[in-house]
């Protein structure tokens, strides 16, 4: 549990009866708060309500193993019992407790690890940190290294020496500090508690593990250990206006994705000023809890899922011998996965450990290797697939007839079974759907035992849905000169790609042809919320050429896997392409123009075949 708590929790978001926009421990800095009016703040810090063993317990009940709390934010007051300076919880406020101090206890009885959030560089209260130009406008007088020798390192030494075993020092944007500074943190962390962790936000990549961005859940190919943090709403600091809780269902979907790609989960609360965890987090951590009572095996001690590209239904996650499929759209009778070698020796659902049939196959042209576990009625099933089978059969002589003479009379023809299948199909799938509810609405967990060490098909195929992704990072870059700027952020993005020159493609099976709408997604780049469209480009899959703009035709967020806080992705429909045979194939995007008056150029997210059809 990552916990934003200060004095930024008694205006809650407001100044002077006015609301301030953003999240609401950045208060001082969005009002521009003068630091002598923001220490008064202090005066009236008095959380009655604060109870460390019932914030640890919420914690505990939610499966969380550590709590991350704001030993010192950006607002430069310590948190805690601090001889440095007199601006800190113990000495400045009328609580006069150290809730630090009654933490470690907390944790220690409840066997949870305890690490502490320090603002390493920015400092509101302080003339040499980064940050104020409201009270200190004047850079030439700012003497960074001051702040750093007599406040920060003199603070980090007081928590790593009064406090512990501590999990880990999580700094937080680093800006200009330096690298030598930032290794300095980092050895003074190992120094005083070895086997304390340093969060990569110390700063010039010095830190154990990395933490992407905030809200920043989907992510690309991570190189190292990696941790997703995210809000219960929309703030880190209490903000009484703020009611956009996320639904249980996300949270537990984001930590299964996170799981799934090998990272942790860090989720925030920010309690109020009398020491309160907001209701509504509570109550969507209780049902977290609930469904890790069932579940927690297919999350701790977990590795990611094999497949280097993310899957239409959830995510997958491993441990020796078992593969856990976290089923977020519970399928309609059966479930599918392509591309997994090993045997699969028995499939179930974790929550109550029922066995279910499933069966393997190979097929050729292109070489699949399909599961399907079966989670509906079989019969049902067995009918579907045969109407499957026919309509596909049909709209592929479709295709070829297209060609030939006569055609027209024939195409009616044709074009009547494959309607009156596709109904029969409808009626038969609705039976389906209304008789195979998801075991759970949140995240069903179908373990399989495998036989080895999991083995997977390493190219890119079609999703059982139909669907093709085609992420930018799983492409090849072709560019015309070294020195061009398009590259993969750490998302996976292809972004700074302002040469036309420059192109990607990717090669992909598709086990199940038909027709297909060619769309772009495309986005902000990674530090800049703005998107840049108009870009001119050309596409080319299966000998079939589509020209086409890069413009806005809507906008889609995934509440699992936001991207970057709420900016959302921006669709672009390129045309419709024909694939009439199973196979392999390449797909290349060559732009013809590429528009940079914003400097961003074209920020590619992904390439996507949508089946035209419901059934292609
Ligand atoms: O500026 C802070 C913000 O207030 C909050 O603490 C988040 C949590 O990751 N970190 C910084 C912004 O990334």
């Amino acid at each position: 549990m990552f916990i934003h708590w200060g004095l930024y929790s008694i205006p809650a978001g407001e100044w002077k009866g006015k609301p301030v926009d953003g999240i609401g421990e950045w208060v001082m800095n969005h009002a521009k708060i003068p630091v002598a009016e923001y220490e008064q703040l202090a005066k009236q810090f008095d959380p009655v309500k604060f109870n460390a063993d019932e914030w640890v317990s919420i914690a505990k009940n939610a499966g969380m193993k550590y709590i991350v709390i704001t030993a010192k934010h950006h607002d430069g007051f310590a948190m805690y019992g601090s001889k440095v300076t007199p601006y800190n919880v113990v000495d400045a406020t009328p609580f006069h407790r150290d809730p630090m101090k009654e933490l470690e206890a907390a944790c220690q009885k409840a066997g949870l690890k305890l690490a502490f959030y320090y603002s390493q560089s920015q400092d509101w209260h302080e003339p040499d940190a980064i940050g104020n130009d409201w009270d200190f406008p004047d850079e030439s007088k700012k003497d960074f290294s001051r702040y750093f020798e007599q406040k920060a390192k003199p603070q980090v030494k007081e928590l790593l020496t009064n406090y512990g075993p501590l999990a880990s020092i999580w700094f937080d944007t680093p800006r200009s500090i330096s690298k030598a500074q930032s290794e300095e943190l980092l050895t003074m962390v190992h120094q005083y508690q070895p086997t304390a962790l340093v969060s990569g936000r110390v700063g010039n990549n010095a830190g154990d593990y990395e933490t992407v961005g905030d809200n920043q859940v989907a992510v690309g190919p991570m190189k190292r250990d990696w941790e997703a943090i995210s809000t219960t709403n929309d703030t880190w600091g209490y903000k009484k206006n703020d009611n956009n809780w996320k639904p249980a269902s996300v949270l537990i979907r984001q930590m299964a994705h996170a799981a799934g790609h090998n990272g942790n989960y860090l989720l925030n609360v920010g309690p109020t000023a009398e020491g309160v965890i907001p209701p509504p987090a509570v109550e969507a951590l209780n049902e977290m809890g609930q469904w890790m009572k069932v579940n927690s095996e297919a999350i701790y001690g977990t590795s990611g899922g094999p497949f280097n590209y993310d899957l239409s239904w959830g995510v997958i996650t491993a441990k020796p011998g078992k593969l856990y499929l976290h089923v977020f759209d519970w399928p309609q009778g059966e479930l599918l996965l392509y591309g997994l070698k090993n045997k699969v020796k028995k499939a179930y659902l974790l929550a109550d450990g029922k066995n279910l049939p499933f069966e393997q196959s190979i097929s050729k042209t292109p070489e699949n290797y399909s599961l399907s576990v079966l989670v509906g009625d079989p019969v049902l099933v067995r009918k579907l697939h045969s109407l499957q089978k026919s309509i596909i059969v049909e709209s592929n002589r479709r295709v070829r007839l297209l060609s030939e003479q006569n055609k027209e009379k024939q195409s009616a023809e044709i074009n009547k079974k494959i309607d009156e299948s596709v109904k029969q199909y409808q009626e038969v799938r609705e039976k389906i759907r209304s008789s195979s509810t998801a075991p759970d609405k949140n995240d069903s967990v179908v373990v399989l035992d495998i036989a080895g060490v999991p083995e997977v098909d390493p190219s890119l195929i079609q999703q059982p849905s139909g669907a093709v992704d085609l992420d930018a990072y799983l492409g090849n870059i072709h560019k015309a000169d070294s020195d061009s700027s398009l590259r993969f952020d750490s998302r996976g993005v292809a972004e700074h790609w302002t040469n036309k020159e420059d192109w990607l493609d990717w090669s992909f099976k598709l086990p199940q042809p038909g027709v297909f709408d060619v769309v772009l997604i495309t986005s902000g780049q990674k530090n800049n919320h703005n998107w840049e469209g108009g870009h001119k480009i050309g596409i080319e899959v299966a000998g079939q050429k589509l020209a086409g703009t890069v413009n806005s035709d809507g906008e889609e967020n995934d509440p699992v896997k936001p991207y970057w806080n709420y900016w959302n992705y921006v669709t672009s429909k390129i045309g419709q392409v024909t694939i009439p045979k199973a196979g392999e194939y390449q797909l290349s995007l060559k732009p013809e123009s590429i528009v940079s008056d914003k400097k961003l150029g074209l920020t590619l997210v992904e390439v996507k075949l949508v089946p035209a059809h419901e059934i292609n």
